[in-house]
């Protein structure tokens, strides 16, 4: 039992609600360890394995997301980081699996960070990897990014990326963040537009100041994307890029894989596996997509492919474990919420990574390397299904619920009258978006 010092939401209407599931969520919980315990599987173990699972929130995911084409303001919105805090907390109070936030600037700048602090240890939130901006231009600002930032051709614009990437280095380390997340959407519309290598190597020249500016104890975390804003070219498009840039930067410098950035039907846990092998896998943000960089809700459209994933992270921290180096990357949602209340969203989506990492926990890996080794294929494959097949839905509430978190977050979280009641303190600001990714 985790305690918050200022629960969002009033513990008692928790406790009512759980006590309410109590019944139900034994009967399932006992149900699924007997039948683990079929196959020799401790569930209390698994419990106390979803009880250690953490993935940061997005604070631009509190707020409704839009598209190129249009935003539709949800009720309630947050105004500010402080409302953003404020949303998180609820989130991590209900699923007790979300007690870090990922700050992006501007957008959450403040001028009185040791407030945000103060306010985010009420909460029993920290700040995980925080994230620049040099993919819009801010009011008043000296040097558009219109072509570009870190790689632009101007040398003026560059130097400006680079401050602005520093200052979020300095605000965040005032916050008790340990990373920078840099992606950028430089790149080219046309053939001709850029030099496609001259692109990349004012790009490093421009990562080479911010890497020396990071302290001893930092990472910064290269985020690469196929195409958007850029549709010919990107200049960190993929994660051959990425990893040839970390590994031109140094130890410092890891890659950081946003689950919707590569194209239709890549082989994700493919990539996962190679930056592992390689020590540079900084990080995730998690996602799910269709098409492109659909920012859906994670697990919402490919679960499978989540689960894959995870698989390899485990596999990644068993090799780790035995070779006694430490493999810790940092987990993070990365969504965008268009026509769902972006709490509940976050809330299931924290759940849905958490059960892919304790159903990968589930793989009995000493039968499957058994059944790779003796070219067993069938077996091999049916024993990853037959851990992504089992239902541990009880095993992540029992865990929440011990952790003081709510059986049914988005149930508890409706009963809660949080969302009315936000709207009531929060009025709309006519016509302004205040969550940042418009
Ligand atoms: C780019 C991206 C990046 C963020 C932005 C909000 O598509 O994934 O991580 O800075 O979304
Ligand atoms: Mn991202």
């Amino acid at each position: 039992m985790t305690d918050i010092k200022n629960p969002v939401i009033d513990t008692n209407l928790v406790a009512e609600h759980n006590a309410q599931q109590q019944a139900d969520l034994q009967a399932d919980y006992e149900a699924l360890g007997g039948m683990l315990a079929r196959r020799g599987v401790d569930i209390e173990k698994l419990t106390a394995l979803a009880g250690t699972f953490a993935v940061a929130v997005p604070s631009w995911g509190a707020g409704t997301g839009g598209t190129r084409f249009a935003r539709f303001a949800g009720r309630g919105e947050p105004r500010n980081v402080f409302e953003k805090m404020e949303d998180c907390a609820v989130i991590n109070q209900l699923t007790r699996a979300t007690p870090a936030v990922s700050l992006h600037f501007p957008w959450d700048r403040t001028d009185d960070p040791a407030a945000l602090k103060e306010i985010a240890d009420g909460y029993g939130l920290g700040f995980d990897a925080v994230n620049s901006n040099t993919f819009q231009d801010q009011q008043g600002q000296d040097h558009t990014y219109k072509y570009g930032s870190l790689s632009a051709q101007s040398g003026a614009a560059r130097a400006q990326a680079v401050q602005h990437n520093i200052d979020c280095i300095e605000l965040g380390q005032k916050l008790g963040s340990k990373a920078l997340t840099v992606w950028v959407g430089d790149g080219a519309n046309f053939p001709g537009q850029n030099n496609l290598r001259g692109s990349l190597e004012r790009y490093l020249d421009s990562m080479r100041d911010i890497y020396g500016a990071l302290p001893a104890d930092w990472n910064v975390f290269i985020e690469h994307k196929l195409f958007e804003p850029a549709f010919y070219a990107t200049v960190i498009a993929d994660w051959g890029t990425s990893f040839a840039a970390a590994t031109e930067l140094g130890p410092k410098a890891k890659c950081l894989v946003d689950l919707g950035h590569h194209a239709p039907n890549t082989n994700i846990e493919m990539i996962v596996a190679r930056l592992a092998q390689f020590g540079k896998l900084g990080g995730f943000h998690f996602n799910d997509s269709k098409y492109g960089d659909d920012d859906l809700d994670s697990g919402s459209i490919n679960p499978f492919q989540l689960f894959l994933v995870f698989n390899e992270l485990a596999d990644a921290a068993e090799r780790a474990k035995s070779g006694a180096t430490d493999f810790n990357p940092a987990y993070m949602l990365d969504q965008s919420h268009n026509v769902t209340d972006p709490i509940e969203s976050l809330m299931s989506s924290a759940v849905e990574v958490q059960r892919a990492f304790v159903q990968a926990a589930l793989v009995d890996r000493n039968a499957l390397r058994a059944f790779q080794e003796s070219n067993d294929v069938l077996n091999a494959a049916q024993t990853l299904k037959k851990a992504y097949r089992t239902d541990v839905s009880a095993i992540l509430a029992m865990a929440r619920v011990r952790a003081g978190g709510a059986a049914d977050p988005v149930a508890a979280y409706r009963s809660s009258g949080y969302r009315d009641s936000a709207a009531e303190r929060r009025p709309a600001k006519a016509g302004a978006s205040s969550s940042g990714i418009v």
